[in-house]
């Protein structure tokens, strides 16, 4: 059900994670919007694992609304070989900020989670209800079980002390900001790294990680944060909600994009011994399109953004 509450442009909001991909297009977005109180602490500023920090921080800055967008996040290979930061971690700054968030009275918070919280073989597309189903993707079950909590933790503080408290589950994201570290990023800025590093140096060759064959649904940052405040200002249910873009490609197909867009001539070769991952993950967000909310840029447009944000870093950093 749709329901209507503007937040005041004067209205103190807080964004947990302002300098990542996904806080850092909400900060972009609220500024576009003409808020005036967006508050972002860096991790020197507040550190989002000690929990007195935390509690201190709500008691002086008084938001009144916040924006979970701070985890310890990373591709199909860091998630499977740190374990412990990407459910501790992940557990201590939502158990922190969703819990601090009630007991300082925040009128309301929206919770990101992660479209692999759902069982590794669950029917295509996705739909919320098929949550807890079945058991979950091992490569990331460590990182879907922290995400899992966050929204039980928000249902259960909504139903027992009546917080208004939200959850949503974005798809595979990539934009600006994104992390190209090739050991732990996720897999479109890794390919834009491999494939503009090969570029650059005549390289014959890029090797993609896996068959090829899986499928990926992404979601370009800037498009999730506009959902974001579009679900802020609109959505209040118990029940999380899918943020999608509709359809999915194969690696194989998005890595043949990416070289296009970067203009690679070489050659792909699949190294097998990397994992795949689960086979599909498409979301259903029908329920949110349902809501007048839709996605505006494609991948092919996003890919190029993202790509001319890599090389405007890359001229920055000197390389
Ligand atoms: O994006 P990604 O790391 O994570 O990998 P998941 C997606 C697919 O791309 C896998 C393949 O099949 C990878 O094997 N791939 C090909 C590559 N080349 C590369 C490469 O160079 N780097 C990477 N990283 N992948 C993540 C979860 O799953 O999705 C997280 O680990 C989170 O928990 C995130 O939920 C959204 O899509 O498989």
């Amino acid at each position: 059900m749709m329901v209507t509450m503007e937040i005041a442009r004067n209205a103190r909001i807080y964004v947990a994670g302002h300098r990542g991909l996904v806080g850092s297009a909400i900060w972009r977005k609220l500024q576009q919007l003409g808020f005036t109180q967006a508050i972002g602490k860096t991790h020197t500023e507040l550190d989002l694992l000690n929990s007195d920090a935390v509690q201190a921080f709500y008691q002086q800055e008084k938001p009144e609304y916040v924006f979970v967008a701070a985890a310890k996040v990373g591709g199909i290979l860091a998630n499977s070989q740190q374990p412990v930061p990407f459910l501790y971690d992940n557990l201590v700054i939502q158990n922190n900020l969703i819990h601090g968030a009630y007991t300082h009275g925040v009128k309301k918070l929206l919770f990101l989670g992660s479209s692999c919280i759902y069982p590794k073989l669950a029917p295509q597309p996705l739909k919320e209800e098929y949550l807890l189903t079945g058991p979950l993707e091992p490569t990331n079950e460590w990182y879907a079980v922290a995400k899992i909590t966050g929204i039980k933790l928000c249902q259960a503080l909504r139903r027992q002390h009546g917080c208004d408290f939200i959850s949503a589950m974005p798809t595979n994201m990539y934009g600006p900001n994104d992390n190209y570290d090739l050991q732990t990023s996720h897999v479109l800025p890794a390919l834009i790294r491999k494939f503009h590093e090969a570029k650059s140096t005549h390289a014959p060759s890029v090797i993609c990680w896996g068959s090829g064959s899986p499928l990926r649904e992404f979601l370009y940052a800037d498009d999730l944060a506009d959902a974001c405040v579009f679900l802020m200002e609109h959505y209040s249910e118990e029940q999380f909600i899918n943020v999608g873009f509709g359809s999915d490609v194969t690696i194989r197909e998005l890595a043949e994009l990416v070289q296009k867009i970067v203009g690679y001539k070489g050659e792909i070769i699949w190294d097998k011994s990397k994992p795949d991952g689960t086979p599909r993950k498409l979301m259903d967000s029908s329920r949110l399109f349902s809501l007048g909310w839709k996605p505006k840029v494609d991948l092919e447009t996003g890919i190029r953004l993202a790509y001319e944000d890599f090389l405007k870093k890359s001229v920055k950093a000197g390389s």
